[in-house]
């Protein structure tokens, strides 16, 4: 069956994983894959989600199967966190998902049933994973028009006229908050302009939110999906737990659907889960069903998720800093200005291969650079890189 297969394009992302692992150099400096770097360059479990673990281990009684949408007790969780009181809980449908991914997965397979005739608007760049699997269900895509390099922000007036294009029924596929890769974000005005647009157009928009409280805090991350979801008909959400909570290899993640019709759109979410794996999985879901609802470890996630908000926070200036002393110049003022872990730095895919090969720095192709990935001790060597590279 395999003999004359061309295997497809591997995942630039865990390619780049893949190389920095096999690198001897001690002094190697991994700024790729997208994964938080606490201070001493460890991606620790979350205390909370430890305490979490340790109830569950203590008081689990059965591993049996829950339900094919996940459990209820999870999915509301995530509804109240992502969506606050927006929207009535009557108006959402939901299921649980493997990771993030899997809920962009289930939300493009849906609409590819449903809709097959929609086009998909993503933004110029996004998430690699984002066409890949648009173009592996077959359904059409177009880009719209999304940074600037020259201002390292928003291309507002470009996005707006390419979305304009947008007809009835398509979707408009949006990053929550902390854009990737680009760690340029839409404004309240902005979203507002999104809002007018899906609601003059007809278009669907579909946030995919992944790093809700790594850029300006749990309720602020949340204020654009919030905004579409109060406004209109019908929003799809995509959500990963693998950043905010650390959770990353248990796959937690959650399609939230607002709709008219909840009853038949949570039938189509747990039909469709039945059809690619049955039962999503249950433990990290568990663990952040648990978080959120004991006020207590609540507290102290959310004390955890600002403590690692402000070191990347903090990284960002002191790079920042330390490229206007190397350069001369402001020129990469922009990466204060960014959100999340990701940001552009605008380097060509030849610069990318001298920073890893003479530097050891592991940046994604595109100049994509994991903040996070950042320490105190490295920061002045990789500016000084960066300058010199980059000139
Ligand atoms: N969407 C975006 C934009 C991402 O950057 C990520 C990566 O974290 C995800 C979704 C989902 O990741 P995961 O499948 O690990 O939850
Ligand atoms: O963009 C990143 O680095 C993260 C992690 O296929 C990731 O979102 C990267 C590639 C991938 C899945 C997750």
């Amino acid at each position: 069956m395999f003999e004359t297969v061309t295997p497809p394009e591997p995942d630039k992302i865990i390619r780049l994983m893949g190389m920095f692992a096999a690198d001897p150099r001690p002094d190697k400096v991994d700024l790729g894959v997208g994964v938080y770097r606490s201070p001493d360059g460890r991606t620790p479990v979350m205390a909370a989600v430890k305490a979490a673990e340790r109830g569950i281990w203590e008081r689990q009684e059965t591993k049996g199967y829950v339900s094919l949408s996940g459990d209820p007790g999870y999915l509301d969780a995530m509804r109240r966190l992502i969506l606050g009181d927006a929207v009535p809980a009557a108006r959402v449908a939901a299921c649980g998902t493997p990771g993030g991914t899997g809920a962009v997965r289930q939300v493009l397979e849906t609409v590819r049933r449903l809709r097959p005739e929609a086009t998909v608007w993503i933004s110029d760049p996004t998430w690699p994973n984002h066409p890949a699997i648009i173009d592996h269900l077959g359904q059409a895509r177009r880009t719209y028009r999304y940074y600037d390099p020259e201002t390292g922000g928003l291309d507002r007036d470009g996005m707006l006229a390419d979305l304009a294009e947008a007809k009835a029924g398509d979707l408009i596929l949006l990053h929550g908050c902390c854009h990737n890769p680009t760690g340029a974000d839409l404004t309240r005005a902005d979203w507002q302009a999104v809002a007018d647009l899906c609601a003059r157009t007809g278009a669907i928009p579909f946030v995919d939110t992944a790093y809700q409280g790594f850029g300006d805090g749990i309720e602020a991350d949340a204020a654009g999906v919030r905004l579409l979801a109060a406004t209109l008909p019908e929003v799809l959400i995509a959500a990963s737990c693998s950043k905010n909570f650390g959770l990353y290899r248990e796959r937690v993640g959650a399609v939230l659907i607002m709709t008219d019709a909840k009853a038949a759109a949570d039938g189509v979410l747990a039909g469709m889960n039945r059809q690619n794996y049955a039962f999503p999985p249950d433990h990290g879901a568990r663990v952040v069903q648990d978080i959120l609802s004991d006020a207590g470890l609540e507290a102290q996630w959310r004390a955890e998720l600002d403590e690692m908000r402000t070191v990347m926070q903090g990284n960002r200036a002191a790079l920042a800093a330390a490229l206007r002393e190397a350069t001369g110049s402001d020129r990469f003022g922009y990466l204060g200005a960014h959100r999340g872990m990701f940001s552009l730095i605008g380097a060509r895919p030849e610069q990318v291969d001298i920073l890893r090969e003479t530097h050891g720095i592991y940046l994604v192709g595109d100049g994509r650079m994991n903040v996070a990935g950042l320490t105190p001790g490295v920061i002045p060597r990789v500016a000084r890189a960066l300058a010199e590279v980059l000139a």
